[in-house]
């Protein structure tokens, strides 16, 4: 499965771990990079040391390439983007915004630059700033969304601009990666599924309300407020729900979802909390191994692409 961004990132397989906040920690990373994909760290809004001590842990577990996520509405971003350059960290991806006034320092620092892009503009604009590929994150995805659809964004990108580009948003097998080939991408990037692994340190309630999730069970909450966010149904995105049709402020609708993720990820409130997760979710129905996942969507791609023809 070479591709130019097995060559960019010198990883075995085209398959990249979202950054996700709370969730994408170092055991889940350097599992990632161990079975031939690439492991992101997510800075999240955790501070800079925080963060350091994630990517020193990381390199004690693997000798493969990995990066960290800047999820740029963070007030520690500033900080965090420097010590992905004082750790030698090979790639940064981003997130939630527009990452160029720190393109320069990581370009000077041989760090790959990889922004996550909801919209053809951006990703034009982050070419134009030097990014080695980019992100197309369509609104399957969990977590921060845009307003479009992989299916439609992907393809959008891929003529819009000459770097590699990398599909994301409601890829879970060898199906959505085969198709997202198939829509000129030539990587992708997951998380709901990396989510359910053995070496992701999520609360068990999280994996299995991932796992018992049904097609019909996600829900986008703050479309209102200018922050749309995915996440499987519950107590708390009824109650966003409801509160934004009656028109909510800001702070109010705030005050349900703050801490809403820690809340899921690290103490398994997963009737309160914010279980952020894609809308594939109802397609990850067991939990394996990075290593197993990883050669499972190999195995499984490789027939689709490779396989006997099509038609009849
Ligand atoms: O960033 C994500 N997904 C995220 S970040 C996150 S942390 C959070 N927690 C609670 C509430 C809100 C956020 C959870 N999930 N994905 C990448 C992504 N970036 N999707 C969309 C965008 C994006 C959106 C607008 C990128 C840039 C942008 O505008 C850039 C500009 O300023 O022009």
């Amino acid at each position: 499965m070479k591709t130019e961004i097995t060559t960019l990132l010198g990883i075995e397989y085209p398959i990249i771990q979202g950054g996700m906040a709370w969730v994408a920690e170092y055991h889940l990373a350097a599992g990632v990079s161990n079975a031939g994909g690439l492991g992101l760290i997510g800075a999240a809004s955790a501070p800079a040391d925080w963060v350091r001590e994630q990517i020193r842990e990381a390199k004690k577990l693997t000798d493969k390439p990995f990066g960290v996520n800047i999820m740029l509405m963070s007030p520690y971003a500033d900080e965090v983007a420097k010590v992905i350059v004082e750790e030698g960290v090979k790639v940064v991806t981003t997130g939630a915004g527009n990452p160029e006034k720190y393109m320069e320092m990581w370009k000077e620092a041989g760090v790959k630059i990889i922004p996550v892009v909801a919209s053809v503009a951006l990703a034009k604009r982050m070419e134009r700033a030097g990014a080695d590929a980019v992100v197309a994150e369509g609104s399957e995805a969990g977590g921060h969304i845009g307003e479009n659809t992989t299916m439609v964004l992907v393809p959008q990108i891929v003529d819009a601009v000459e770097i590699p580009v990398i599909a994301a948003g409601g890829i879970a097998d060898g199906r959505g990666i085969a198709a997202a080939f198939m829509l000129g991408a030539k990587g992708v990037q997951m998380g709901t599924h990396f989510v359910v692994t053995e070496e992701s340190q999520v609360h068990e309630n999280y994996k299995e309300k991932i796992i018992k999730a049904k097609d019909i069970d996600s829900r986008v909450t703050g479309r209102t407020t200018g922050h749309p966010v995915r996440a499987l149904r519950n107590k708390m995105t009824k109650e966003y729900l409801k509160l934004e049709k009656e028109g909510a402020s800001f702070e109010e609708l705030e005050l349900l979802t703050l801490g809403g993720l820690r809340k899921a990820v690290v103490e398994g409130d997963v009737i309160n909390g914010s279980v952020m997760a894609g809308q594939i979710a109802g397609m990850v129905t067991e939990k394996l191994s990075c290593k197993a996942l990883v050669e499972k969507l190999v195995k499984e791609t490789d027939a689709l692409i490779k396989g006997a023809g099509f038609y009849e």
